[in-house]
Order: C-alpha cells, then sequence, then structure tokens
C-alpha cells in the first residue's frame, strides 16, 4: 500500500481555511480517497487540552518560548498518534495548519529565531513535511474584518494587533517564495466561488498524480 498524501491548509487569521478545508475534504472524498481531517494545535485529547491553554485570553503571561514549546508538544503527540498512522495507512491527511505556522507565527510574529524553530522541527518530525501546503492568502485587514464577524470570543492570539498579522503574512509568503514546489498560494481575497476554481485546479493536480 502507498503512503497517503500530507496535505495542510495554512494562512492568517480569518483567511477562510475552515471553510475552504471542509470544501477541499468534500471534494476528495467525492473523487475516492480516504481522508482524516485534524488540525493544530490539537488533534488527539492531550493536544485540545494544550490548544486550550494556548488559546486562553486569560494567559497573559505566557513567554514566548513556552508558547513555541507548546505547540511541538502538541504536535509530537499529533504525528504519534494521528499522522503517522493515518499516512502508513495510505489515508490522505488534510491538516488545519502545521510547522509552518509556528515559523509563521512564532517566528515572524513573536521573533523567535527561525533556526531554534528547525531544530525543534527536526527533533520531533524528523524528516516528514507537508507534501502539499495550500496557502489561502489575503491582506491582514480583509482576514481580521473577516474574523471580527464571528459571535466567539477573542483568543489569545486574536487579540493581537493588526502589525503582528502583517508580519505573519509576510513570514508565509517568504517561506512558499523559498519552497515554491510544496506551496500553492491561493487569492483568499476573491468571492467564495472563485477560491473554490483556484482550489480545484490543485485537487484535481493532486488526486490525478495519485491515479497515475
Ligand atoms: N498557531 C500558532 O501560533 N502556531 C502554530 O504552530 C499553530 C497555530 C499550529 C489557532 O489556530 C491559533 O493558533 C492561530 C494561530 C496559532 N491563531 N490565530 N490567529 P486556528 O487556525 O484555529 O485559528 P484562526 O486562524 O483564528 O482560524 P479560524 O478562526 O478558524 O479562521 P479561518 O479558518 O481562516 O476562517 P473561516 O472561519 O473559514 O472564515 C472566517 C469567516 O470568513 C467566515 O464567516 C467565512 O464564511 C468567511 N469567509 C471565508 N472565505 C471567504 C471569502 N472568500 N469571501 C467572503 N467570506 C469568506
Amino acid at each position: 500500500m502507498s503512503r497517503g498524501l500530507f496535505i495542510t491548509v495554512e494562512g492568517i487569521e480569518g483567511v477562510g481555511k475552515s471553510t475552504n478545508l471542509e470544501y477541499v475534504n468534500e471534494s476528495l472524498v467525492a473523487a475516492g480517497i480516504d481522508v482524516v481531517v485534524t488540525r493544530e494545535p490539537g488533534g488527539t485529547d492531550l493536544g485540545e487540552k494544550i490548544r486550550g491553554l494556548l488559546l486562553d485570553h486569560r494567559n497573559t503571561t505566557m513567554a514566548d518560548d513556552t508558547e513555541l514549546l507548546l505547540m511541538f508538544a502538541a504536535r509530537a503527540q499529533h504525528l504519534a498518534e494521528v499522522i503517522e498512522p493515518a499516512l502508513a495507512q495510505g489515508q490522505w491527511v488534510l491538516c488545519d495548519r502545521f510547522t509552518d505556522a509556528t515559523y509563521a507565527y512564532q517566528g515572524g510574529g513573536r521573533g523567535i529565531a527561525m533556526g531554534r524553530i528547525a531544530e525543534l522541527e527536526r527533533w520531533v518530525q524528523g524528516d516528514l513535511r507537508p507534501d502539499t501546503t495550500l496557502l489561502l492568502d489575503a491582506p491582514v485587514e480583509v482576514g481580521l474584518a473577516r474574523a471580527a464577524g464571528r459571535p466567539q470570543e477573542a483568543d489569545r492570539f486574536e487579540r493581537e494587533k493588526q502589525g503582528f498579522f502583517e508580519k505573519i503574512r509576510q513570514a508565509y509568503l517568504h517561506m512558499a517564495a523559498q519552497q515554491s514546489p510544496r506551496y500553492h498560494i491561493i487569492d483568499a481575497s476573491q468571492p467564495l466561488d472563485q477560491v473554490k476554481v483556484a482550489l480545484n485546479e490543485v485537487i484535481n493536480q493532486l488526486v490525478k498524480s495519485r491515479l497515475d
């Protein structure tokens, strides 16, 4: 049995990851692919508890290194319990955020050295990297305006200022430019129908590559 494909969806706050992830999942399932949908931080019982700590806006004194290490602690559990077993069984894993988010948020946003993140990446993941990353990109004000329309209380990240998200967007675009074959930049400022058209192109390519 061939190993499954590891697909991640990335982007700044409110850009439409959850909405489009659902669409990608439906399209893959319709094409006959066995898909596991998951998210970071989270994806396991333990990981969801760590997510609670990370997002709780009352944790105002969390140090940047604590935030970084909690992201990787949740990731280690997620890899062991969900991602690695699924890929080994030939399932495709569709993950809402992964380590690119750490480079973008903890590296670009908080200013932690990228080399330190790379050390943890090697330790926790070994050689495992996503096969394909869908980077939903839109100006920060578009993402923040969409996110502001949601009823839930803002979490610890959502309380950050616009400048924080500008640095994150630039970090994502920089990574995509450096490692271009893995990334597909999707213009997420377009109406949803057009975002889906752009996603379809990538989905069709992926499905075709597996059937060839
Ligand atoms: N984080 C980190 O710092 N380091 C890490 O390593 C990892 C994560 C893994 C939780 O992530 C936080 O963890 C995150 C980064 C940090 N914090 N932030 N910010 P999350 O992914 O759960 O949180 P999020 O970015 O806030 O995701 P979200 O709230 O689920 O937003 P979204 O998925 O990108 O957006 P959405 O809910 O799909 O869409 C928002 C609204 O816009 C909704 O009403 C849609 O109907 C609408 N929408 C979507 N697309 C369109 C278009 N094209 N047109 C019009 N309206 C649209």
